[in-house]
């Protein structure tokens, strides 16, 4: 099953969003095989962001980032990937259609309140990042025949 890395953001934590967006995974029928609060540091920002150093946004973005605690997930299922992008909604939440978690959630790019990886290459990295192996649990769910028609 393809797994994907999700992180609230500090935005989401400090206006107590966590459930929200929690549930809306949840409510799609996706599966959270790992979760975790932190605080990153400059270096586990730097490496995650890794990609926008240099650009005008990208000391702001590390800064807010390791202002508070976020909340890390790897999230399971099919087609997870690009359904939890589409669920996020446009990196601007003012171009966020309005039922993604952006449109609901957000105002300012950035406090867009949630990441998620944004393909195969970065989920795998970005799992990896910041869960180690014996953190993600495989198992099975008892509403897994009503979600999927072949388990
Ligand atoms: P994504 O989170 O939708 O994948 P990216 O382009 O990867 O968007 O940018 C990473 C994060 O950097 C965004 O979620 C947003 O918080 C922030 N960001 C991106 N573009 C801008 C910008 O133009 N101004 C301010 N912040 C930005
Ligand atoms: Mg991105």
């Amino acid at each position: 099953m393809e797994r994907t890395f999700v992180m609230l953001k500090p935005d989401c934590v400090q206006r107590n969003l966590v459930g929200r967006v929690i549930t809306c995974f949840e409510e799609k029928g996706y599966k959270i095989v790992g979760l975790k609060m932190l605080r990153l540091s400059r270096e586990m920002a730097e490496e995650h962001y890794a990609e926008h150093r240099g650009k005008p946004f990208y000391e702001a973005l590390v800064a807010h980032i390791t202002s508070g605690p976020v909340v890390a997930m790897v999230i399971e299922g099919k087609g997870v990937i690009a359904a939890v992008r589409q669920m996020m909604g446009s990196t601007n939440p003012l171009e966020a259609a309005p039922g993604t978690i952006r449109g609901r959630f957000g105002v300012d790019v950035g406090r867009n309140v949630v990441h998620g990886s944004d393909g195969p290459a970065s989920a795998a990295r970005e799992v990896a990042l910041f869960f180690r192996p014996d953190e993600l649990i495989s198992y099975r769910r008892e509403d897994e025949r009503w979600v999927y028609e072949d388990p």
